[in-house]
């Protein structure tokens, strides 16, 4: 996926990591290099121009101590090129029961495909979704996401003998207020035309949906942000979805415009088939494009002086003395982030003593991510109130992320001992506190673990 653009900011790093010194000369060759891969991206000129001359603002202006000047400006390039492609990202929630998404585009875009596999992404975390073709013009289109639709084992509403999409709304509207998802497929044109807009526009004010989603075409490149801003200004749009990314150069052109806009891209499509979906979240993005994974030693170390403030605030969690499974896995990621837990200990009164083997909190990578998906699979109220999830809703998270129910009943004895942990830390004696310390090395395995 945008193999060339990530090829040449990958150059521009090399470059970075190979200079003896940072100055002003080795800034203004790299910028140079920056803009070049973004023009060829098709990246609109004054937006590179914008964050060229950022980058170098900051490459000039800014030192961070603790971080070499290399370190440092790997940093800028990997944070503005975040805040470029709209910053931490928006995920979409579906807060509340009989969610409604609704997709508009032009024509081709990959509205009807994009409608089913949304369908699958959200059918996957267990949610019970339906389908709705409002498209009247091409009558191939509601036979297209019929077939989506049964490939997955998701209802299609539609009728073909209708020839208005409102009232097609309208017919079925009873039906679907019992569905948690309602994805509402509609119909493209191959231009902006006022009657399309005017179409979209009474459907849209009808059904008020929680998202409605711009689907957009990777390969028209930065004339995405013509038509994120034309759509916008008819019906308000709460998100974009990228399609065909795979397949063109002209992706980041596309991205970036539409972060421009304000428009946050939610989800990117990257293939024809059902599965060819993610969540568009720009650090994991940038992340990928840059080949991180040679990289990431640097950007850990430049994390580090953030990561006193996630040790603060899972601190004052902790001697409050409330504490969910969101927290738990915040901890975890934190932990990971940051080694050693003691960093979390020393900073509690009476504990800095303590000699805990860094690992005792630890866990492998592979297993948080398979965390990761079951809390995705949980409501809100389930991760606040894990005590709360049964046997039955074990089973639906188990079949919403892919898990295994032993290994969601694995996820809740974790956050039940380290809640317990949690306990002893806000209320407990210091002679409690060492048996339970105890008692959780052995839980875990971890020998010689006393305290001083
Ligand atoms: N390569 C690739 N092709 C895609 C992607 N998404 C959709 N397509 C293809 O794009 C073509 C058009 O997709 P549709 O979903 O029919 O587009 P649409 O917006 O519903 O089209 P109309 O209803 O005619 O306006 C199809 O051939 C899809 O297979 C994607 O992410 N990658
Ligand atoms: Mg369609």
């Amino acid at each position: 996926m945008l193999d060339k653009l990530g090829d040449s900011l990958k150059g521009v790093l090399k470059k970075i990591s190979q200079s003896i010194f940072v100055d002003e000369k080795l800034i203004n060759e790299l910028v140079k290099e920056i803009q070049r891969a973004l023009l060829q991206s098709d990246v609109d000129v004054k937006l590179v121009f914008e964050l060229s001359k950022r980058i170098k603002e900051r490459a000039l202006r800014e030192e961070v101590p603790g971080l070499t000047k290399k370190e440092h400006l790997i940093n800028i390039v990997y944070a503005e090129l975040v805040n470029f492609l709209g910053g931490e990202g928006a995920k979409i929630e579906i807060r509340k029961k009989n969610f409604k998404i609704m997709l508009v585009g032009l024509y081709a875009s990959g509205k009807t495909t994009q409608a089913g596999k949304l369908a699958r992404f959200f059918q996957k975390r267990g949610f019970n979704v339906a389908l709705l073709q409002t498209d009247i013009y091409r009558p191939a289109g509601f036979e297209q996401l019929s077939q989506l639709g049964k490939s997955i084992n998701v209802p299609v509403y539609g009728d073909l003998s209708v020839k208005d999409s409102l009232k097609i709304y309208k017919k079925f509207e009873q039906e679907l207020s019992k569905y948690d998802l309602v994805i509402i497929d509609t119909a493209g044109r191959d231009a902006l035309s006022e009657e399309l807009i005017k179409e979209v526009r009474e459907l849209y004010d009808y059904v008020k949906p929680d998202e409605n989603l711009l689907v957009i075409s990777a390969d028209i490149g930065q004339t995405a942000m013509f038509q994120a801003e034309q759509f916008h200004a008819n019906c308000k749009i709460t998100g974009v979805v990228v399609t065909k990314l795979e397949g063109t150069a002209k992706g980041g052109g596309a991205i970036s415009a539409c972060a421009a806009t304000g428009t946050p891209v939610k989800f990117v499509g990257v293939g024809e088939k059902i599965e060819d979906i993610e969540e568009f979240n720009p650090p994991g993005f940038v992340s990928r494009l840059l080949g991180m994974g040679d990289i990431n030693a640097l950007l850990e170390k430049a994390k580090e002086a953030i990561s006193q403030e996630d040790a603060e605030s899972i601190k004052k969690k902790m001697l409050k003395g409330d504490f969910n499974l969101i927290d738990l896995y915040e901890q975890m990621q934190a932990v990971r982030k940051m080694g050693p837990l003691s960093n979390i200990f020393n900073m509690i009164p009476g504990f800095s003593q303590a000699a805990i083997p860094k690992d005792m909190l630890s866990v492998q990578e592979e297993k948080l991510q398979k965390w990761k998906y079951i809390m995705d699979s949980m409501s809100r109220k389930e991760l606040e109130e894990p005590d709360s999830v049964g046997f039955e809703r074990m089973e639906r998270i188990a079949r919403g992320s892919g898990a295994s129910i032993k290994e969601v009943r694995e996820l809740l004895k974790q956050y039940k001992q380290s809640k317990k942990l949690v306990k002893a830390f806000s209320g407990g004696s210091s002679r409690n506190m060492e048996q339970l310390v105890r008692k959780m090395g052995k839980m875990q395995g971890v020998k010689g673990m006393k305290l001083k």
